[in-house]
């Protein structure tokens, strides 16, 4: 496109600043700067900033007196089931792997900022004693549970795992997984795809400038996964896999049952088409989303949303009202994903965080703002639950499944160290309840040997740290 068209193009939006160093770039700055422009709809990006400040303004008005928890027969908890049942969910969740029927998608494109780490989260080492990645243990959980499928039903086709990275984290993800061999995964079964990116503006509509030449922009938020199945052809790749049934959890939380039979073969036998893994919010303060319907639909409502005196609501057994705690951690049906990414993929509300963006000034210079300069725009995974034909939560329990990690260790918590000692903790007590006596210093059980808990055989009375049972 030449200089004047694009030039009416984004004076047409009211954009025109953008080319604003036009003369001073280089033929390469150009074309770079002219590709930037051209990758996003300007007419889409531009309506995308006046409908999130209209959508955050929606949000503060308070939804006191229009949420209700989740119905009782939509929601069921691990600890409230017996044994038969569980076992009856989690041969149906294993015939589904058996049968190649399963896919795992993590959400791999955020860029860690909290965790102060240039690395896609996956790769990030906890410290534990076999020094593993985070993607090393997803990989290896799935590797385990094929191997169960197989001992069940006499053959496996396997899991595929797709990863939705973003263009802060494709090429280093996809080189770890290239260097680590795929952690022993089938390489055909593991595909990584790029989510979008949306352009970052000033509070004033202005689309921010990172360099002369180049637009800022962010990866359009863990919601930007319906876009990217089906422009990324992943739609088409599952449909072509015969897949029924997707797990598709965060990247951080390291204790993710990764394609979890028992959820999954819960999600099926209630014929849902969307689920959701919670956990008891025991605090009211805690600062988790909280699953729940407003106006009768479905949604995940974020605890700055709710009135202090609603999120303290309590039932007469002392649980709180509103208690499902959002983990990041959904089950969807392919059919559910197409009818998304088909027909309500537009509708998705935007989310405004206002974020210190570095820029390009009026004069040329890099500025890095030390307050909120602009707005990021995301989308998000959860805001689908209302489409959903018949939805369904599961509760977990927390210590078992839940330890995400999102701060650096001096925020204390949700870091690296308690990721470390959730883990172990965990482990720890699989090997008490497998017959050991006494279980001291930092024990580790390989995803390999064990999925949950199960396949610990002859295990000494006494055992000492470090040690990772393999
Ligand atoms: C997420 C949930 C929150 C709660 C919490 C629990 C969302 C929107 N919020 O909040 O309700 O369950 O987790 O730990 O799900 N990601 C991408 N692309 C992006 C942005 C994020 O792939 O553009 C991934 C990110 O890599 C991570 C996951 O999505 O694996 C969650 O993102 P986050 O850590 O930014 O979300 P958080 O902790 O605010």
């Amino acid at each position: 496109m030449d200089e004047d068209t694009l030039r009416a193009q984004l004076n047409k939006y009211n954009q025109g600043h953008v080319l604003q160093f036009w003369k001073e770039l280089t033929e390469d700055q150009r074309a770079s700067l002219t590709e930037d422009i051209l990758e996003f709809s300007l007419s889409e990006v531009t309506s995308y900033f006046k409908r999130a400040n209209e959508s955050s303004e929606n949000n503060n008005k308070l939804l006191d007196d229009r949420i209700q928890p989740i119905e009782d027969d939509a929601i069921k908890s691990v600890t409230g089931c017996d044994s038969a049942l569980l076992k009856k969910y989690q041969d149906t969740g294993l015939r589904e792997i058996a049968a190649g029927r399963v896919a795992v998608l993590v959400l791999a494109g955020g860029q860690g900022t909290r965790l102060g780490v240039t690395c896609p989260k996956g790769m990030y080492d906890v410290g534990l004693p076999s020094h593993k990645s985070l993607f090393q243990l997803q990989a290896e959980k799935i590797r385990r549970l094929e191997v169960m499928a197989k001992e069940k039903y006499g053959k496996c086709q396997g899991i595929t795992w797709y990863l939705m990275t973003s263009e802060a984290t494709h090429e280093s993800t996809l080189d770890f997984l290239e260097q680590n061999n795929y952690f022993g995964l089938n390489k055909n079964n593991v595909k990584a795809f790029k989510q979008g990116m949306i352009p970052c503006f000033g509070f004033d509509g202005k689309i921010l400038l990172d360099e002369m030449h180049s637009l800022s922009k962010a990866p359009d938020g863990n919601g930007g996964l319906y876009r990217a199945l089906k422009v990324q052809g992943i739609l088409q790749d599952m449909t072509e896999r015969g897949i029924n049934s997707v797990h598709a959890h965060s990247v951080d939380n390291i204790l993710i049952k990764v394609a979890d039979p028992v959820f999954i073969g819960y999600c099926i036998d209630k014929g849902a088409d969307c689920g959701v893994k919670v956990v008891d919010k025991a605090d009211p303060s805690e600062a988790v989303g909280v699953v729940c319907q407003v106006d009768g639909k479905y949604q995940v409502v974020e605890y700055s949303e709710i009135s202090k005196k609603t999120s303290e609501l309590r039932r007469p057994n002392g649980k709180l009202v509103f208690n499902a705690g959002n983990i990041c951690n959904h089950y969807f049906t392919l059919g559910f994903f197409r009818n998304i990414s088909d027909y309500h993929e537009e509708e998705l509300p935007l989310h405004v965080a206002k974020k210190k963006i570095p820029y390009v000034d009026n004069s040329g210079v890099r500025q890095k703002p030390t307050s909120p300069n602009g707005i990021k725009i995301e989308k998000f995974i959860f805001d689908v639950l209302k489409f959903s034909k018949n939805f369904v939560a599961w509760e977990v329990p927390r210590e078992s499944e839940f330890s995400p990690l999102k701060n650096s260790d001096s925020a204390g918590q949700d870091c690296p160290s308690t990721a470390r000692n959730d883990l172990l903790a965990l482990h720890k007590q699989w090997l008490l309840n497998a017959g050991a006596k006494s279980v001291q210093g930092d024990v580790e059980i390989s995803p390999l040997l064990s999925y949950a808990g199960e396949n610990l055989k002859d295990i000494p009375e006494i055992i000492q740290g470090p040690k990772v049972f393999e």
